[in-house]
């Protein structure tokens, strides 16, 4: 059988760590042949770290036959070592009366220093993925502070945002959700972010051409993605947890296992494609296989889809400059 991959996860004891660690335990991740080691990282916090074992040991008593070993700490240089794969969950959120600076400059020294860790003790391989918001610049900080890994490892989750685009296009088509295809979303994880199902196909067919309401893209579709996580906070009380799990595990296990010429949604570092300047860590197309992405290259970007793009970018990029002197 083959041998254990190592699998950190930060923010373990939080509610997205619950809805994800069963299931990247459960083979639903890497594969029903992989077995995986998942080292946990919650922050030194007692009462986190006795949440932490709460759910060591539920995961213990799953009895999951892939499981190889399950580790808890409170250090990311432990945390990190030799693991293969890293899902950044773990972030601080935003307190009352917290300043968006204030926020960013939390965020920055978390990722910072998880950034670092990584690059010292990790594979030279290892795959990352940034859940924490806000995703994008969290991503962008651990790149920066990672030089000895290859920046193109370092990727932030736009699936939610992909999902919930998917789910409503197939609602709207009275399509199923499976069959649509080469749909898309630009940019930064949050409300700015742009769906788009320009080039998007339903049982093959064109989702625009179906549509052909250009008023329902602009004034229904993009504003209930863009704040479908605010409506799930009024409904539910708490954020999106389990569909959150789900996109990571959709992130991480296509990364890993190929998308079969599929296109999903990335949140990767620019290398100067449509326009967006290097580094940025822009949600693309991409497809993938062999364990690296590819992003879709030659689309063509009309008019609307312009202006969208330059305004998700405008905020990511006033992101940057807000942590850049942190860096
Ligand atoms: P919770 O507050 O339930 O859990 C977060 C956990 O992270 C807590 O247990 C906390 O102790 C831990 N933590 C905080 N700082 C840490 C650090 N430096 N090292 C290790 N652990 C640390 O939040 P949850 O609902 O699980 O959400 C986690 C993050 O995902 C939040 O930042 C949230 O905004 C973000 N989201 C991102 C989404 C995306 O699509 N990219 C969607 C869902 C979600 O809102």
């Amino acid at each position: 059988s083959k041998t254990p991959v190592r699998v950190a996860v930060t923010g373990a004891a939080g509610q997205i760590g619950y809805a994800l660690l069963f299931r990247i335990a459960s083979g639903e991740m890497l594969g029903k042949d992989q077995p995986v080691i998942l080292q946990l990282l919650e922050i030194p916090d007692e009462k986190a770290q006795n949440a932490l074992k709460g759910v060591i040991m539920e995961l213990e008593d799953c009895a999951f036959p892939l499981l190889a070993g399950v580790e808890a700490h409170s250090d990311p240089l432990q945390a990190f070592k030799d693991t293969d794969y890293a899902l950044l969950v773990g972030a601080r959120p935003r307190g009352p009366g917290m300043e968006r600076a204030d926020l960013l400059a939390a965020n920055a020294q978390i990722f910072t220093a998880q950034g670092k860790a990584l690059n010292a003790v990790a594979s030279r391989n290892v795959k990352v993925l940034v859940v924490g918001n806000p995703a994008n610049t969290n991503a962008y900080i651990a790149m920066k502070s990672a030089p000895d890994l290859p920046a193109k490892n370092f990727t932030a989750m736009l699936r939610l945002d992909h999902n919930r685009a998917a789910s409503q296009l197939a609602a709207k088509t009275g399509t199923k959700v499976g069959d649509i295809k080469k749909l898309t979303v630009w940019g930064n994880h949050s409300p700015t972010m742009y769906a788009d199902y320009r080039f998007a196909t339903t049982n093959g067919q064109s989702i625009k051409d179906l549509v052909n309401d250009q008023v329902w893209n602009a004034d229904t579709f993009l504003p209930t993605v863009g704040k479908r996580g605010a409506a799930i906070i009024a409904a539910r009380g708490l954020s999106s947890a389990a569909s959150a799990a789900n996109a990571a595990i959709d992130h991480m296990r296509d990364w890993a296992l190929g998308s079969n010429g599929e296109w999903v949604t990335m949140g990767v570092p620019s290398n100067g494609e449509y326009g967006i300047p290097a580094g940025v860590v822009f949600g693309f197309p991409v497809t993938t296989a062999g364990g690296e992405y590819k992003i879709v290259e030659g689309l063509e970007i009309d008019a609307f889809s312009q202006e969208r793009i330059n305004i998700t970018l405008a905020e990511l990029q006033g992101e940057q400059d807000g942590v850049k002197h942190l860096l």
